[in-house]
């Protein structure tokens, strides 16, 4: 057994000598010392033999291995240093260019709308998702049964499929942003500025400028003598500073039962140019916000004591928002994850 060592040491070695590249390299290397490699196999019949023969057959294997390893490493760094010869790199080729990708239109414009907010000394806050019934309706004035219900109808979680100990609370996909008012005027009380950004749920039939999940900006103002006028200054802010230009915006009366009064914001749709089109069901306008001041309910449910504060609110569509700054037919295509729509932005 000695001498098939030594026999194949000087083998491993002539083969050696005569290697040009890595590829050869890593192909002899797994050759002999891979898990089915020729001096692996001797070196598994080491097992066979008597206890004197293992301690001598074993060191010299053991040694030729070592020796091997250190001469691979050895070859290895000269061919990486003197450069592969079967490889040609044509240094003057241009780079690959690596697609980073960008925000989603979406998240662009909340970005900017934050940034505008903020500089008016609005706080941006988060609120959860799936939202307790309370927090979603009952604290804004819409107790169950209420028919305001009915035009933000939404999923209602089934609550025996919850993991939680407490099966008996009622949980939803909020239907728009205000789900945070009572959230942050308990949290924080007044005056309060804040601003909340995020994704609400609708259980609706779907066309042009509507969608089962779309994106909302909510905005809520409390402090001591806040009028209806503070309310519109701000949205006049926002819509001029999205814009960049002076866009006709309208106010109509509009009910929500947490503001009163209550307003709805339409601006002219910039589509059709106000001729109408799908998009706007073509009436030349498109609703963008509701708006109002916050009822006393309302604050009451925050801990906030209409007597001594008052505020406004607005909750804008912020995805009917990028659409008019874009002129995008239809919604839908926020969620299409066509990169052909994603692209343009
Ligand atoms: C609300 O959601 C109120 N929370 C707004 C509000 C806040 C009123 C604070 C008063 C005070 P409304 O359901 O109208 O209101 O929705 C607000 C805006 O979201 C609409 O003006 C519209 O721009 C957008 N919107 C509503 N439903 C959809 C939908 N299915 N798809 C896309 N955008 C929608």
């Amino acid at each position: 057994m000695k001498n098939k060592l030594l026999q194949l040491k000087d083998k491993i070695f002539t083969e050696l000598t005569n290697v040009k590249d890595v590829q050869a390299l890593v192909d002899l290397e797994i050759k002999y010392l891979g898990r089915k490699g020729e001096l692996t196999q001797i070196l598994r019949g080491i097992a066979n033999l008597s206890d004197e023969d293992k301690k001598i057959i074993g060191r010299l294997a053991n040694e030729i291995k070592e020796e091997l390893r250190e001469k691979i490493r050895e070859i290895k760094d000269i061919i990486l240093e003197k450069g592969d010869e079967n490889r040609d790199v044509d240094v003057t080729l241009p780079g690959e260019k690596i697609k980073i990708g960008h925000l989603h239109p979406l998240t662009q414009i909340q970005n900017e709308l934050e940034d505008l907010l903020h500089s008016l000394g609005f706080m941006v806050i988060d609120g959860p998702e799936l939202e307790s019934d309370y927090y979603c309706f009952e604290a804004l004035n819409i107790p169950p049964h209420h028919p305001a219900r009915d035009i933000q109808d939404t999923f209602y979680i089934d609550p025996a499929s919850l993991k939680t100990e407490n099966k008996k609370i009622d949980l939803v996909m909020r239907t728009h942003t205000s789900s945070v008012q009572a959230r942050a005027m308990e949290k924080y009380g007044a005056p309060l500025r804040v601003a909340v950004p995020g994704r609400v749920f609708r259980s609706e039939a779907t066309d042009a400028c509507h969608d089962v999940m779309f994106y909302q900006l909510e905005g809520l103002m409390i402090d001591k003598n806040i009028s209806i006028a503070n309310l519109i200054a701000v949205l006049h802010q926002i819509f001029s500073g999205i814009f960049k230009k002076n866009v006709k915006v309208r106010v109509r009366p509009g009910y929500f039962p947490f503001v009163e009064p209550g307003l709805e914001v339409d601006m002219s749709c910039t589509i059709c140019g106000e001729k109408g089109c799908p998009s706007c069901k073509h009436s030349g306008w498109l609703e963008m916000a509701g708006a109002g001041m916050v009822h006393p309910n309302v604050l009451r449910a925050g801990g906030i004591d209409p007597e001594k504060y008052s505020g406004f609110a607005f909750g804008i569509g912020l995805s009917r928002l990028v659409m008019m700054k874009y002129g995008i037919d239809d919604i839908r295509l926020f969620t299409s994850g066509d990169l052909r729509f994603l692209e343009q932005f």
